[in-house]
Parts: structure tokens; C-alpha cells; sequence
């Protein structure tokens, strides 16, 4: 979004990430075999961002690898290398003993990265939108 007060006309430029489409795979991997196999099949393992990925991803009520891992007890980073902002912890959870996440019924926990489990991958891309004239008039 950008937003013009004094100007009568702005160009802008914005982006915008369009839903992620996730992937259910019904196959079990280690997380890091799953992280490998999304990569190089779909964009990564599953991130959430918000409530509407949440929303999403509430579909699979099975136990899935998503792509959260451990950088420190309370901090946890997406596959990406990103900060997680948004959580969804289960009550209890994380304890810190374990180090990957996966999601049980909408809800996450710790795992042991090593363990076999079905997963999930997203699709999804930022696309830059082109310049758009916004015409603000005064009052
Ligand atoms: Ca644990």
C-alpha cells in the first residue's frame, strides 16, 4: 500500500504475496528429508504467516512436519530463515527438548527431527504489482 497527501497523483508500486497453497504429502520423511523433497518440488515446507494460512493448513488433521525448527528454546525460525512471528502452540508446548515442529489438528508441537512423518509444502510467491495512478483529491 502506499498512501499520497500532498501529491495529487502518485505512482506506486506494491507487492503482494497471494495465498500459499499447501500440499498435503503423504509420505513419511525426517524433516529434513521433507524440507529437501519441498524444496525441490514446491517452494519449502510449510509456513504460516497468519490466521488465514492457519485457516488453510487447519484442513489436515493428520500428523505433519511443518517447516518450523528450533534456533534457541523460545526462538523458533521458519524454513526460510525467518523469525516466526506468528504461533499456533498447543498448550505446554514447546518444552524444549525437541527441535523440529509439526502440527496435530491445527495445533503445533515439538518433535524429534529424525522421526518419520507425513508433511506439508507450500507454493507461493510474492508478484510485484505495476505502477498504479491513485488520484487523491483535496477537500
Ligand atoms: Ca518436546
Amino acid at each position: 500500500m502506499c498512501f499520497s497527501i500532498l501529491s495529487f497523483t502518485a505512482l506506486c508500486s506494491v507487492s503482494e504475496c497471494v495465498q500459499r497453497q499447501y500440499h498435503f504429502i503423504n509420505d513419511g520423511k525426517t524433516w529434513t528429508e521433507a524440507q529437501r523433497y519441498c524444496r525441490e518440488n514446491y517452494t519449502d515446507l510449510a509456513t504460516v504467516d497468519n490466521m488465514n494460512d492457519m485457516n488453510e493448513l487447519n484442513k489436515y488433521a493428520a500428523r505433519v512436519w511443518i517447516g518450523l525448527q528450533r534456533a534457541s528454546c523460545d526462538k523458533w525460525q521458519w524454513s526460510s530463515g525467518e523469525h516466526a512471528l506468528y504461533r499456533n502452540w498447543a498448550t505446554g508446548q514447546p518444552d524444549c527438548n525437541d527441535e523440529c515442529a509439526f502440527m496435530r489438528s491445527g495445533q503445533w508441537h515439538e518433535g524429534q527431527c529424525s522421526d518419520n512423518w507425513s508433511f506439508i509444502c507450500y507454493n507461493g510467491k510474492c508478484k510485484h504489482l505495476k505502477g498504479q495512478g491513485i488520484y487523491l483529491t483535496k477537500l
